[in-house]
Order: structure tokens, then C-alpha cells, then sequence
């Protein structure tokens, strides 16, 4: 097991998060993880979008694609693909993953690319100041929703488990010991796994607060059959009671990376042929 240290950034690092928020909990559980199961910061990528939980990457020791709003999965797509022997995390924000990333949410749970897709649930665009997120509740009011909100939440592990996903989980940012087997488990899964954690944001979020994620969480008990669709479809449209941990897990389905390659060498072991690139760059001159 590696030393979480290994992660930190200097100490003196500017950090853009508001004290109390629940992205630092989130920052310690997935270096915890990554330790936890040896991976080594030059073995990890995070890619992230934009917003206050897609800064993440800036703020521990890996390699990182930190891209446009709503943009994280594409380019961990690309890297796992390239270089399937890296452990590839993406991880943003509810409004950069479900809303702006929305399309490529869906996209990238169809072709089960072997990621793990971390999204922190404040349930609100907090970087911006408290605009509605797809999963802020309807009626949350706040200096931005005055009268307010007046559509329904997306339901991002419903619409995950009607798109075949085969690791589908929920944490709770307060819980740091569940949160790192939860995320440890997403990580070992061979296939696309989302993990939706919640994550309260102190300032801009004052209904869905850690006392309000506590009164609503549970976590499913060892007789959850993980396996069971139907009922993890029945959790994860239960709004009244909110089931944490692993809700649905499948082994054995082709993954994206693999079913490219078939026949073929990944990218990072194929000769790099500098003549032609330069021939190509010189037809663009
Ligand atoms: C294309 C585009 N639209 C809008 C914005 C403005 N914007 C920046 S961050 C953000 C919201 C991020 O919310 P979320 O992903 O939930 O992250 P949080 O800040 O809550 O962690 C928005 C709307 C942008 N940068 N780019
Ligand atoms: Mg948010």
C-alpha cells in the first residue's frame, strides 16, 4: 500500500474551495483509494470539466486533463483507449458531467469504456453562484431561484442503469471510510463505473445540507442483490429515502478499449513514424 502523501501538492498550494465544502473530503477519499490499491500518481489521469469539483485534478499529484465545460469524458475516453494500462478517472461536477456533459454521459455509459466517472453532487453550479443544476430538487429556492425551481431533477443512476452500465453507485462525501470502499470498488471494476457523491455545497446550497444527506442516506446492507436491475432501477427512483453504496454491478461486458483494439496494438506500444506526421503537418502549411 502507497503512502496518500505521495498525492499531496506542496504545501502552500492555492486552493479555490470555500471552507467547509465537501469537495476536500472527496480530494482525501480518492487519494485514500489510490493508495489503497498501489497506483502510482504516474499511472493515474484525471480529467475534469469545469467548475469547483472540476479543479480536483489541480489539486493532488497526478496526470491530468483539466478541459471545457462538460468535456471530461471524451478525452478520458481517448487516454484509456490510447493507453489502456493507465487507471483513468473522470471526475467533475453534477452540472459539468449531467448537464453541459449531459450527451456525452449517455455516449460514454453505451460504449463501457473501462473508466471510473466520479461526480461530485452538490446539486447545484456552484462555482457560478447557485444557478439550478440537473439534480437540484424541484422547489429549491435560493437568491438565484427566487420562486423556485420549477422542473423536475434528472436521475442520473436511473438513466446510468437504463443505459446498461454495469457499475452503478452512490456516496456520501460525510462518510470518508464508505466513500473509499465505494470508490476502490469503481476503480478494481472492469467497465464503466459512476460513482454520484454526494457533496454539500456550504454557501450556494443551503437546503441540501450534510445533516440533510445524513437524515435522507442509507446504505444498502449485504443482502442488496447487486445484481438485481429491477430493484437497483426501484432504489434509484426512491427520492424520499436516498440507497448509498453500490446499487448494480455486472461482470463480463466487452469494454470499449478492448472492442477497438481487436486486432490491434494500443496506441502507446505503436512505432511513432515522425516522417509522415511531418509530411502531414507540411499539407496544412
Ligand atoms: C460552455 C460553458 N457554459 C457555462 C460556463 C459557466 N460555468 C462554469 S462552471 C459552471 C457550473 C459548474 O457546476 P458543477 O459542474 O455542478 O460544478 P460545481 O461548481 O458545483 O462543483 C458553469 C455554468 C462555462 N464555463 N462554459
Ligand atoms: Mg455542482
Amino acid at each position: 500500500m502507497l503512502d496518500k502523501k505521495i498525492y499531496d501538492m506542496p504545501r502552500g498550494t492555492d486552493m479555490a474551495w470555500c471552507p467547509g465544502c465537501g469537495n476536500f473530503p472527496i480530494l482525501n477519499i480518492v487519494k485514500m483509494a489510490l493508495a489503497e490499491l498501489d497506483i502510482k500518481p504516474q499511472d493515474a489521469v484525471i480529467c475534469s470539466g469545469i467548475g469547483q469539483a472540476a479543479k480536483t485534478p489541480h489539486y493532488l499529484r497526478v496526470n491530468y486533463f483539466n478541459g471545457l465545460h462538460g468535456r471530461a469524458l471524451p478525452p478520458a475516453i481517448a487516454i484509456k483507449v490510447a493507453n489502456p494500462r493507465l487507471t483513468v478517472i473522470a471526475e467533475s461536477g453534477d452540472g459539468d458531467t449531467y448537464g453541459e456533459g449531459g450527451n456525452h454521459f449517455i455516449h460514454t455509459i453505451r460504449r463501457n469504456p473501462d473508466i471510473t466517472n466520479i461526480v461530485h453532487d452538490n446539486m447545484i453550479y456552484g462555482l457560478t453562484k447557485g444557478q439550478a443544476s440537473p439534480t437540484s430538487e424541484k422547489g429549491l429556492k435560493n437568491p438565484i431561484q427566487r420562486d423556485g425551481v420549477i422542473v423536475d431533477q434528472f436521475n442520473p443512476l436511473a438513466v446510468a442503469l437504463s443505459l446498461d452500465a454495469t457499475f452503478v453507485a452512490r456516496a456520501f462525501t460525510g462518510d470518508i471510510l464508505q466513500s473509499k470502499e465505494i470508490i476502490k470498488a469503481a476503480i478494481l471494476h472492469k467497465g464503466y463505473a459512476l460513482v454520484d457523491v454526494f457533496q454539500p455545497c456550504v454557501v450556494y446550497n443551503k437546503q441540501n445540507t450534510y445533516q440533510w444527506f445524513k437524515d435522507k442516506g442509507y446504505y444498502v446492507d449485504a443482502s442488496h442483490d447487486k445484481t438485481d436491475k429491477m430493484k437497483a432501477l426501484v432504489l434509484a427512483f426512491d427520492l424520499e429515502r436516498l440507497a448509498l453504496g453500490v446499487i448494480y454491478q455486472r461482470e463480463g461486458k466487452p469494454t470499449y478499449e478492448t472492442l477497438v483494439r481487436e486486432g490491434s496494438t494500443p496506441l502507446y506500444e505503436k512505432g511513432f513514424d515522425t516522417g509522415a506526421l511531418e509530411k502531414l503537418i507540411g499539407t496544412y502549411k
